[in-house]
């Protein structure tokens, strides 16, 4: 759509530098012949900006021209990682380096947008690079959280979380928009009243806040097209609180005016389970009125009536999170707009999809009634009337079962009445899409198996993937310059599926040395910052095995630090004669644990315990090592990824929706160690079970396997490893017991214990295929 036409500023090395002077000296305010690296990172991505502003502009005004159908992203979580990636790096690396300056020294200034956790916060980012390259009419809205995900530290094998004051140094890629800023609600009551003489109902808020838009250029890549994520951040309204005022009470008035700003304070670093926080309520429906105002805006400027809505927006929920949008839409199409129920429902109903990213029921929102009527009274009455009809249409439907009528209810009855988010999203939304071809298979005959019965024409899934961009041409530069090479074409940078051709040389003995060569440049990387930051010494000779993700028990970093007791024994208790024959492996694992989360945290102190008593046994030398990468996030993976030989992905058979991160290792030349579960079941399908790893018990065979005795699974190996740790051969005996208790004692729920042999033969089968060479350490 877009041609690649020259904007007013010049992408030349020569324009680019006059301009990182320019800032330099008019926006930094320091000399032009005296600056440093923060401030020369600062210049230069206040130059990248300027182009993307102009991108950003020519884009906004082909759409406001075109009027097409645009698409809302709404998401309570992004980890965009740094920015710092126009397609324009070479002529940005010259500009500097006749100043003096390195690129890559000045981008390790910038630190990560970590406004997410995990998995699904990385897909929205992904997603957004895409939508931008495919030249789609998409925006972005979520939350300018002011401390991200929180930093790891680790002291004493612990982990210790700090926050993550991000916006510290300023931000220079956002742009502040005073201007753009609305009034968002909350608590109060509701009135009834008559306009044009008809009945409305009228919400008399208690509090309003001030939504003030943050905006994130992203550029598409190989286009102009430059869409953009608007972040919400709070600020005291003005109207605020006026009685205070004028009762005198000034100092608390302004006190309270500040509380307001607490809204986009901080992310919730917890992905396991919704609790009923009433922060947290607030968050979600303060970034979903902020937004929904500004689509409807949007759209008004445009129609004069609501007939085309449906037409020209599409609203794509990510997860439950965001998913008050359906009362609040509901709520103005009703009260603002005074569109009737039925031309309401009509509307809405057109313009909702829910993806979802959640395998366990008990991970699915509910908020507590009591909480929803405090906070958002005018959302509980239209979600206990959207409730009612459907309730009344599904009676129509099955009949009085009254049993299936309550699970499917939007209002969980009970001790404590909930509202069930994922259901009100289903019932809602033209379309429920699950993350991988598995994870849509266990929606329909598990998670929702009701819903599915009912409205089978909604259930699709669409599998995740990763952006190319970042995940090779940005982090792995000498990999991007052999692929093109190869394929003689930069062509892949934009359409995956020309990646395919590769397989045309892979017998080129060739492009396999040069192709080894990257690999050992990324692993001397790998190995500098493992050095730094735990001052183990790796032998690059070794087989890097990585398992780099957020801590979860069922995610089993466990089996693979139970795993590498077991090789460690064995070692230890071998001949010298067939010590030779031991492929040396360097382990690695990463990830931060939920604040609260016990077992997981006790995880991370075992990794530690293990990697002291292995690291320092010079009996073993570099034949094992074992390392924790701390504080995992977008730039340490960019690290890590392109440096690893071979990855792990091992959650238990039904639990990990789709995995991202084997998609990203696969990319980079590094071979897969995995469990069928998410999408690894299509990436087995796509590049053949032979190319890879694959151990453990399947999705359908883990009930039956749940309801024996799963003590009585557990092989030898496994109660011998398990009871070195409980006996303390690493220390910290009584801290380790709970840990044990989890996969012994007919506990086992994550079945380490009966999936342990099969994963070991796995790993046998790894260091065969090392020794033979098969393994890219020719
Ligand atoms: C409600 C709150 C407690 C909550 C916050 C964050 C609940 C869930 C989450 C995040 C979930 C998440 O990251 N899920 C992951 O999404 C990825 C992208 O679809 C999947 O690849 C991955 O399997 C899934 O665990």
């Amino acid at each position: 759509m877009f041609e690649l036409m020259d904007g007013f500023l010049k992408n030349d090395p020569d324009s680019l530098q006059k301009d990182i002077l320019h800032h330099v000296e008019y926006t930094v305010a320091r000399s032009r012949f005296s600056f440093d690296d923060f401030e020369a990172y600062q210049a230069l991505s206040l130059s990248v900006r300027d182009r993307l502003i102009e991108r950003w502009h020519d884009t906004q005004q082909y759409f406001k021209k075109k009027d097409p159908k645009r698409l809302y992203f709404l998401s309570l979580e992004f980890l965009m990682g740094n920015v710092i990636n126009l397609g324009i790096r070479d002529q940005c690396a010259e500009a500097l380096s006749q100043l003096g300056f390195e690129y890559e020294v000045l981008a390790e200034q910038e630190g990560d947008a970590a406004l997410g956790n995990g998995g699904l916060a990385r897909l929205s980012a992904c997603q957004m690079d895409s939508l931008a390259t495919l030249d789609y009419p998409a925006w972005g809205y979520g939350l300018r959280y002011q401390y991200g995900l929180f930093r790891q530290i680790i002291l004493d094998g612990f982990q210790h979380e700090q926050p993550d004051y991000w916006l510290n140094f300023g931000n220079p890629w956002e742009i502040e928009r005073v201007h753009v800023s609305y009034p968002v609600k909350f608590y109060g009551t509701v009135k009834e009243d008559t306009v044009n003489g008809k009945k409305c109902k009228v919400w008399i808020p208690g509090e309003t806040v001030e939504a003030v838009a943050y905006d994130n250029p992203i550029p598409g890549y190989g286009t102009r097209n430059t869409i953009n994520l608007r972040l919400w951040a709070a600020k005291p309204s003005d109207g605020y609180d006026i009685e205070s005022y004028n009762t005198g009470d000034y100092i608390n008035a302004i006190v309270n005016r500040q509380k307001a700003e607490t809204i986009s304070n901080v992310l919730y670093p917890d992905d396991r389970t919704y609790q009923g926080k009433e922060l947290r309520l607030k968050q979600q429906y303060f970034f979903v009125s902020a937004s929904l105002q500004d689509i409807v805006r949007r759209f008004k400027d445009v129609h004069g009536n609501f007939d085309d809505f449906p037409d020209k927006v599409a609203l794509q929920l990510n997860d439950t999170h965001p998913s008050i949008s359906i009362a609040e839409l509901m709520r103005v199409l009703l009260d603002e707009e005074h569109l009737s129920w039925k031309k309401s429902w009509h509307i809405l109903k057109q313009v909702f999809s829910f993806t979802t990213h959640t395998v366990l029921p008990e991970a699915l929102e509910k908020v507590p009634i009591d909480l929803f009527q405090n906070v958002l009274p005018r959302h509980l009455q239209i979600i206990y009337e959207i409730n009612f009809a459907f309730m009344e249409e599904l009676k129509r439907k099955i009949g009085q079962d009254y049993v299936r009528l309550s699970r499917m209810s939007i209002v969980e009855e009970g001790a404590v009445k909930n509202i069930r988010v994922a259901n009100l999203s289903i019932v809602c939304s033209h379309t429920v899409n699950g993350v991988s071809r598995a994870h849509y298979e266990l929606l329909k005959t598990r998670v929702f198996k009701d819903f599915y019965e009912l409205w089978p024409e909604k259930f699709q899934y669409k599998t995740n993937g990763v952006t190319q961009r970042r995940w090779i041409v940005v982090s792995n530069p000498s990999l991007c310059a052999l692929i093109s090479k190869w394929l003689g074409t930069e062509s892949w940078i934009r359409d995956i599926d020309i990646l395919t051709r590769l397989r045309e040389h892979a017998s080129n003995s060739d492009l396999q040395k040069e192709w080894m060569m990257v690999k050992k440049i990324n692993k001397q990387r790998l190995a500098e910052y493992i050095e730094t930051m735990s001052g183990v010494k790796v032998s690059l000779d070794a087989m890097f095995d990585v398992q780099v993700k957020r801590i979860h028990e069922y995610k089993r970093q466990l089996l693979n630090i139970l795993g590498v007791i077991h090789r460690y024994d064995c070692i230890k208790n071998m001949e010298k004669t067939e010590r030779e024959k031991v492929v040396p492996r360097v382990c690695i694992i990463g990830g931060k644990a939920p604040p609260g989360y016990e077992i997981a945290k006790k995880i991370i102190k075992l990794c530690h315990a293990v990697a002291e008593t292995i690291n320092n046994d010079d009996d073993v030398g570099d034949l094992l090592k074992l390392v924790f990468i701390p504080d995992y996030n977008v730039s340490v993976a960019e690290l890590v990824i392109p440096g690893s030989d071979l990855s792990q992905h091992i959650s238990t058979a039904g639990h990990e929706a789709s995995g991202t991160g084997s998609m990203k290792f696969l990319m980079n030349g590094c071979l897969l160690l995995a469990t069928a579960d998410g999408s690894t079941n299509e990436i087995i399908e796509e590049i053949g079970e032979e190319n890879m790893f694959i151990f453990g018990a399947k999705i359908n065979e883990i009930p039956a396997l749940r309801e024996k005795d799963s003590s009585n699974n557990a092989p030898l190996q496994f109660v011998r490893v398990v009871r070195m740790v409980r006996d303390g051969y690493f220390g910290f005996k009584d801290y380790f017991k709970l840990l044990c208790d989890t996969v012994e004692n007919g506990k086992d729920f994550y079945l380490l214990g009966s999936d342990f042999a099969s994963y070991l033969e796995a790993q046998f089968h790894g260091d065969a295929c090392w020794q033979n060479g098969m393994l890219g350490n020719t």
